[in-house]
This record gives C-alpha cells, structure tokens and sequence, in this order.
C-alpha cells in the first residue's frame, strides 16, 4: 500500500471498469497534472468542467488510439477533491490498455489499489466510513447489502459515530469540571449527573454493537441448507427456490456428490442456500466426502430445510440433522404434487406429535415454496431480529473493533469512577481513549495505518 507516498503530487490513473468483454471502459485520471496530460491525451481536450467532449486520443506518436467521451472534473468539485479526468473508451482488453499506456507515457503513474478513494478521504471530500460504505457498494452480492452500502455512503453511521463521540467529548468536559473544582463537594457536577450521561452512552454503543451480527448477515447472506435422505427431492427444491436449474436432477439416489451454493436475494436478508449430498451410510468414497461435506454445513447453518418425501425420510433425515449439531429446523414434506403423497395425510398427522411437518411443497408445481421461504425468513428474523431500514449499522470488522475498544474504555471509567478506584484525572484518561477510538472510526483522528487497513481490499481504479 501508499503508506507514506506524498498524498497530492502524483497523478495518478486507472482503468476503473473490471476486465473484459463489454461496451464501454472507463479510464480515470486524477491529480495536479490532469489538464496538462489530458491536452497532449486528447483532441480536442476538454476544458470546460461537467461537459462531455467527444475526442480522440492519441499516442506519443501522434497516432490515433481510441474514438472516446471525455468529462474533465476541475477541484475541488470531483470525487477525488483534485482535477480529475474521466475518459469512457471503447471496451474489451485493448482500447482501454492502450488508453492507460498512452496517459502513463504522457506522465500519469499508476494508481495502486483504492488510491482514488483514498485520495477523497484526504482531501476531506469523503469520511472513512463512507470510504468503506464504497468498497461495501463494490462487493455488495444482494439487493439488501447494496442497500445498506449506499445508506453508509450517505454518512448515516458516521453522523451516528460523530454524535457519540461529541457526548463522549462532552462527559470529558463535565469531569474536567469537576478535576478543576473538587473542593466543591458534591461540586458544581453531581456524580449522579456523570452516571447518568456514562450508563446512556454504554448503552448507546452496545446498541451500534448489536448491528454488527445483522449486517453480516446482510452481507454475507443467512446459511440456508438443504438436507435429508438421497433422492427425497432436495436438488429439484433448491433449483425450484432459484428459479433456475443450478443442481444436477436425476431419479438416481446419490446424484449430488458435493455442496452446491447459491445466493436469493430476498427483501430482508439476502440467503446463501446450499444443495447437500443426500446423508445415508455408503461406502462410496466420493460420496462419503460429499456426505461429511453436508454434515460441516449443517453446524455453520442458519437454518436447515430438513426434506422428505415420506413420513418415515422426514423422521430419519430429522435425527439425522439434529445428530449434526443443526439448530433451527424447518421440516419439508417434498413431492406433495404425487396423489399418494398428499394421500398420505394421515400419516403425517401421525407422526406429526413427533416431527411437526412445517411446509409441504412440490418443485415440480411450485406449491408451497412462497409459505416455506416465509419460514425461514421468520426462523432468521426470531434469531437476529429484521434489518432495520434507516437505522446505521457496523459492517466492518474494523469498526466493530473501534466501537468495541470505546465500549470497553467507557466500561473500565465507570467502574473506576463507581468504586472510587482512581483518582478523576486518571480514570478520564478512559473517557479520552473512548473518544479516539470513535474519532480513529470518522477519521477525526487520522493515521496512516488506519488508511492502509480501510484501503488494502480495494480495487485499482476506485
Ligand atoms: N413429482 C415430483 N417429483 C419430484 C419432485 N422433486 C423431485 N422429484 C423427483 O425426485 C427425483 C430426485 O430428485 P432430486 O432433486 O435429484 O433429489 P435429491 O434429494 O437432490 O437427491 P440426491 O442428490 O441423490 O440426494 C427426481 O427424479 C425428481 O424429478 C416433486 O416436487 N414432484
Ligand atoms: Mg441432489
């Protein structure tokens, strides 16, 4: 990473759109020398900032490289904060290489990896938690945490941090007061007072430290897994539950050796389902690690579709499950399209004191598949509670660890201040490191290796 590269004096480019086939690529130049590479780049080059400029561009040479739309940003007003030049080029591998070659030869360098980004944070154009809420827009796989991204981006959960850290601020000042006047007893600042204003700020932060297990979810997706005898109908349920014919289905039990994933994008959390190996006892190699396969899934699983498509499949593939160390199941009667299974009521009601039959579904007719995925987003919503739509939430690990250093320094204060333990000024040294852990989190305190950890999982050209 850049960790100690002078921040402004480079101009840097990149090819910002990913490799590959496609219409259109995007080039980006950014820096102090962007007008004058851009006029030796382009003909005509672009000088009015915002506006469009159709152009060719061309080599050292004087030969033309790329037919392209050029938009010249002039500082402070770009992304970056510096003069900054988007040139949209034809697409593919060439065009948007040679356009690359040709502004490095006419003196851009290249950009490392969330070098624009982080430029923005420097010229004060973006905060370290927005800056983090792009790299979430970038690698976001659901509609949910895309969502969630662009919330972060708009700067909820910094306004949310900056707050907390200026009530931190502010209970620093009332022991300031009272490490100035403590002759007053009881001073002109009542313990109560300081109490009071530490036990709402704890609860505060442990409030923002609960959202970090929902907005992995949103991230990351809740583990959905499909399980049960061979042939019971698992594969066709996952495909029916996708929409598209992912899995491999045949009439031949064992068909699916290895575990299958998949993410639906829902409306609340996003699901990584997982199609399984039949579990049954066989000595077949393959299949018997497809086998441990499922049963390592089964314990990581949010929710397990138990499937069976007998009342007898059902109960077995039940212990089978519970054996595996799965906690929330929901039982899925499969095939419920063939007359003999729906005939086959009443044995399920007689099974269903011991294994309650939760959604009856057919992947064939499609029946039940809405009531079942109701289920498991109620199962997922009972252990996590649902995302909450405004609400701001810690999506990094490096967030979470700030907050959570800020909740442990405050906790530390208030049973110094409590017990009596410290002396005032002492204890408020926990006030002030609680106060930078948020400000490290808003970049309020700047240092280089909190830049070099929020950018190392970038991509070059953003
Ligand atoms: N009528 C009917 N047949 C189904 C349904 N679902 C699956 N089948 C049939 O049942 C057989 C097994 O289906 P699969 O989806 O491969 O079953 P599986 O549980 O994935 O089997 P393994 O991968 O071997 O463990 C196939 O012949 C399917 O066509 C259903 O809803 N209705
Ligand atoms: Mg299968």
């Amino acid at each position: 990473m850049s960790a100690g590269l002078p921040p402004d004096d480079r101009t840097i480019a990149a090819i910002a759109t990913a490799r590959g086939r496609g219409a259109l690529a995007l080039v980006r130049i950014a820096g102090p020398a962007t007008r004058t590479i851009a006029a030796t780049l382009l003909h005509p080059s672009p000088t009015v900032p915002r506006h469009a400029t159709r152009c060719v561009v061309r080599g050292a040479d004087g030969e033309a490289i790329d037919d392209v739309v050029a938009t010249l940003y002039a500082a402070p007003h770009s992304f970056t904060g510096d003069d900054l030049l988007e040139i949209s080029t034809h697409g593919g591998l060439v065009a948007p290489t040679a356009v690359l070659a040709a502004a490095i030869s006419a003196g851009a360098q290249e950009a490392m990896p969330g070098e624009f980004t982080r430029r923005a944070v420097l010229n004060g154009r973006l905060d370290l938690l927005q800056a983090e809420a792009v790299g979430d827009l970038i690698d976001a796989r659901s509609g949910a945490a895309q969502r969630a991204a662009l919330r972060q981006l708009d700067g909820g959960l910094s306004r949310r941090v900056a707050d907390l850290r200026q009530r931190v601020l502010r209970l620093e000042a009332l022991l300031a007061y009272d490490i100035d006047f403590p002759e007053e007893d009881d001073g002109p600042v009542p313990r109560a007072r300081v109490h009071e204003a530490t036990a709402e700020l704890l609860g505060a932060l442990g409030a923002l430290l609960a959202t970090r297990a929902q907005s992995t979810l949103v991230h990351e997706g809740a583990l959905v897994v499909l399980a049960g005898a061979p042939n019971v109908g698992k594969s066709s349920l996952f495909n029916a539950l996708l929409g598209e014919a992912r899995a491999i289905v045949t009439e031949v039990p064992g068909t699916t050796r290895d575990a299958i994933e998949a993410v639906l994008d829902l409306p609340g959390y996003p699901l990584r389902l997982v199609d399984t190996a039949g579990l049954r006892e066989t000595t077949d190699l393959v299949e018997r690690l497809g086998i441990e396969t499922s049963a390592r899934y089964l314990s990581h699983a949010a929710v397990v579709l138990v499937c069976g498509d007998s009342a007898a499949t059902l109960a077995a593939a039940v212990t089978a499950v519970r054996a595996a160390g799965a906690a929330e199941l929901v039982t899925v009667r499969t095939k419920c399209d063939i007359a003999a299974n729906s005939n086959a009521s009443r044995e399920i009601v007689a099974i269903s004191n011991e294994v309650p039959v939760d959604v009856h579904v057919s992947a064939q007719t499609g029946a039940g598949l809405r009531t079942l995925l109701d289920a498991v987003e109620a199962r997922v919503a009972r252990a996590h509670g649902m995302p909450a739509a405004d609400a701001p939430a810690l999506t990094s690990a490096r967030q979470h660890a700030a907050v959570g250093m800020a909740h442990h320094e405050l906790r530390a204060f208030e049973q110094a201040w409590r017990d009596d333990a410290l002396p005032p000024s002492i204890a408020a040294i926990h006030v002030r490191a609680a106060a930078d852990a948020l400000g490290a989190l808003i970049g309020a305190v700047q240092v280089d290796d909190v830049l070099d950890v929020v950018f190392a999982s970038f991509c070059v050209g953003k």
